[in-house]
Order: structure tokens, then C-alpha cells, then sequence
């Protein structure tokens, strides 16, 4: 029988209501599984480790993500597949991070959760859950048919590095702007297997070093020199994302040039990635990002912001030489981004 690991992290699906204040926090692992009795008729062994102290995902570090990545490597050959139940809001960064931490993958991480509690009659986590173990467990001529790092959310399965969370509200709460589904669950579950990454043949590596000094300047029009230059300059950093216009586009104002020129000169990495969901940087094809391209500021192609931090934390951590660092930028190293 196909075995999968359920990685208990927290997040709404598994939370209760505090009953003096209201709020929602995460609860104990036994509660979840209680509430899903169908899971004993999965035709799936699933086995399930559970965070000691479970956590909304707005406190998620990437101290949780080696975590993470060590389970999966500890259980890596016992097990078919994963399934990490999380917290919606910061998903789509877990999934972006696993992505690149876990290279050479050849077996399924699904990444789930709810927007209402297991515990709630209308909740959403029980048919994320059960199809996310489904999906972890699926084989066609006895190989995992999603061997990447993926978000099942609302009937739809995306590749995780290119997932954000849309929507507070709505059940369906994740959109993968620039690249479509791998998957779409109805009667059957669909799969694109065009769109889903190959098995890597080679061993699974898991890198564990990760870097956080960064920062993400949004750009705005009329943004101060001052603030601008105090992320510039702050002490340690060692990249920026910025969070440009359209196609990459941004201030051509001497100040904001010569400031981020500056940077890049300390060694400072500076990645162009657009505010907009949709679409690319491509530096050059505008007037207001030519000045960039030749200053030597990367560009983010269709990348999120979200694999682009997860993307900037990795790189560094393997403390190559800005080099090489600002070539893999551009490359893509997980599905991440489309040349
Ligand atoms: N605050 C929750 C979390 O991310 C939201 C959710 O899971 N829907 O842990």
C-alpha cells in the first residue's frame, strides 16, 4: 500500500476557538484526526508527525522550514509521499522555500489547510485534506504522478514556488498567476501532466542554510531618498528585492540610481521584481528600466515575491560569489520562473 506522512505544522485547520477571547488558535493533532474519521478509509498507510507546539503560520521562520525539510529527509525513503498541513497565510512561502531546499525531488510535498477549522460543519479542511493525501499518493506505472512541491487548495493543485494567497475570505484563497493548475479536482482528479515537473533521477539533496538578511523595497511614487537609503544602507544586508512598476519599470530620478548603483557596488544584490500578478520584467523594453539593467540590478522575470525571497535566502545561503548568486537568479532553478 502507498505510504504518505502527514507533517502537522497548524494553521486554521486545526485551530479552535479561544472560548474567553474568540480567537482562533492552533489546537492539538488528535483533535484534527478525530474529526476526519474518513481518513481510516483512505486506501493509503498514512502515518503523521505533529509540531510539539503547533503555529499559526504567521509566526513561520525559516528555522520551521529546516524543520520541515528534515523530516522529509529523515522519512524520505520510508514514504511515498508528504502532506504538510499549514496555515494559509504564509504557504505559499513555505512552498516557494521547500522548493528550492529540496533538490533532486523525485516524490510528492502537498502542502494544505483551510479556511475554516476541521472542527467547523462548513469547513473546507477535511476535502483539501483527504484530496491532498490522494494526490500525494498517486502513481501511474509506479511512479509518483506530482513529484514537486505543490499547494492543494479548492479543488485546484499548484506548483507551490508559484503560488500567492489571493484571498482572506473565499475557500479558494490561492492563485498561480503565471502558471497554470497541475491539477484540477472534480469527479476525478485531473491531472496536467504537461505542466508537472520530472522526477529528478539523481539523489535528494536538502540544504539547510538560509539566509535572511534582505529586504523588500516597495517602490511608490514620491518614495522619500531618506527611507530609501536608510534599506540601502542598513546594516547587514545583503540583498533587495525591488518591487517595481509593470514591466520592471521605476524612478529614473539621479538620487534613486545613483543610491541603488551605490549598493550594487557594495556587493549588495538587487533583484527587480514587478508589483504586477501578471506578466514579466524584461529590463530594457522601457526607458524607466534600462538605467537598471545596466547598473547591474537582476531581473525577476515572472517570479513571485515570494520565491523571490525564498529564491535570495537560499542563494546566499550557499554563500557563492555574488557571481554566481546573480546568474542562478536569472535561471530557472525549480520551475520558478518561465525563460
Ligand atoms: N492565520 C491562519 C494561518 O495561516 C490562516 C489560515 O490558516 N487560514 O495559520
Amino acid at each position: 500500500m502507498t505510504k504518505v506522512l502527514l507533517i502537522y505544522t497548524g494553521g486554521t485547520i486545526g485551530m479552535m476557538q479561544n472560548p474567553e477571547t474568540g480567537a482562533l488558535k492552533p489546537f492539538d493533532f488528535r483533535f484534527l484526526t478525530k474529526e476526519v474519521p474518513e481518513l481510516k478509509r483512505l486506501n493509503v498507510k498514512l502515518e503523521s508527525v505533529a509540531f510539539k507546539k503547533p503555529i499559526d503560520s504567521s509566526n513561520m521562520h525559516p528555522k520551521v522550514w529546516i524543520e520541515m525539510a528534515e523530516i522529509i529527509e529523515k522519512n524520505y525513503n520510508k514514504f511515498d509521499g508528504f502532506v504538510i498541513l499549514h496555515g494559509s497565510d504564509t504557504m505559499a512561502y513555505t512552498a516557494s522555500a521547500l522548493s528550492f531546499m529540496l533538490e533532486n525531488l523525485s516524490k510528492p510535498v502537498i502542502l494544505t489547510g483551510s479556511q475554516l477549522p476541521i472542527g467547523i460543519i462548513r469547513t473546507d479542511g477535511k476535502e483539501n485534506l483527504i484530496t491532498a493525501i490522494e494526490i500525494a499518493a498517486a502513481k501511474k506505472n509506479n511512479k509518483p504522478i506530482v513529484p514537486e512541491v505543490a499547494i492543494y487548495f479548492e479543488y485546484e493543485l499548484f506548483r507551490g514556488n508559484r503560488t500567492l494567497k489571493y484571498n482572506s475570505a473565499h475557500f479558494d484563497a490561492f492563485k498561480s498567476p503565471n502558471y497554470p493548475a497541475l491539477a484540477e479536482a472534480g469527479v476525478t482528479i485531473e491531472y496536467k501532466e504537461n505542466y508537472i515537473q520530472k522526477a529528478a533521477k539523481k539523489t535528494l539533496i536538502v540544504h539547510k542554510n538560509l539566509e535572511n538578511d534582505i529586504a523588500v523595497l516597495a517602490l511608490f511614487p514620491g518614495i522619500s531618498k531618506k527611507i530609501t537609503t536608510s534599506i540601502l544602507n542598513s546594516k547587514g544586508i545583503k540583498a533587495v528585492i525591488l518591487q517595481t512598476f509593470g514591466a520592471g519599470n521605476a524612478s529614473t530620478e539621479k538620487w534613486f540610481i545613483d543610491e541603488l548603483r551605490n549598493a550594487i557596488k557594495k556587493g549588495i544584490v538587487v533583484f527587480n521584481v514587478t508589483q504586477c500578478l501578471e506578466g514579466r520584467v524584461i529590463q530594457g523594453k522601457y526607458e524607466t528600466s534600462s538605467q537598471l539593467k545596466q547598473i547591474g540590478v537582476i531581473g525577476g522575470e515572472d517570479i513571485t515575491t515570494e520565491a523571490a525571497i525564498t529564491k535570495l535566502m537560499f542563494l546566499l545561503g550557499q554563500k557563492l560569489p555574488a557571481a554566481a548568486i546573480k546568474k542562478q537568479l536569472g535561471q530557472n532553478l525549480r520551475g520558478e520562473i518561465s525563460n
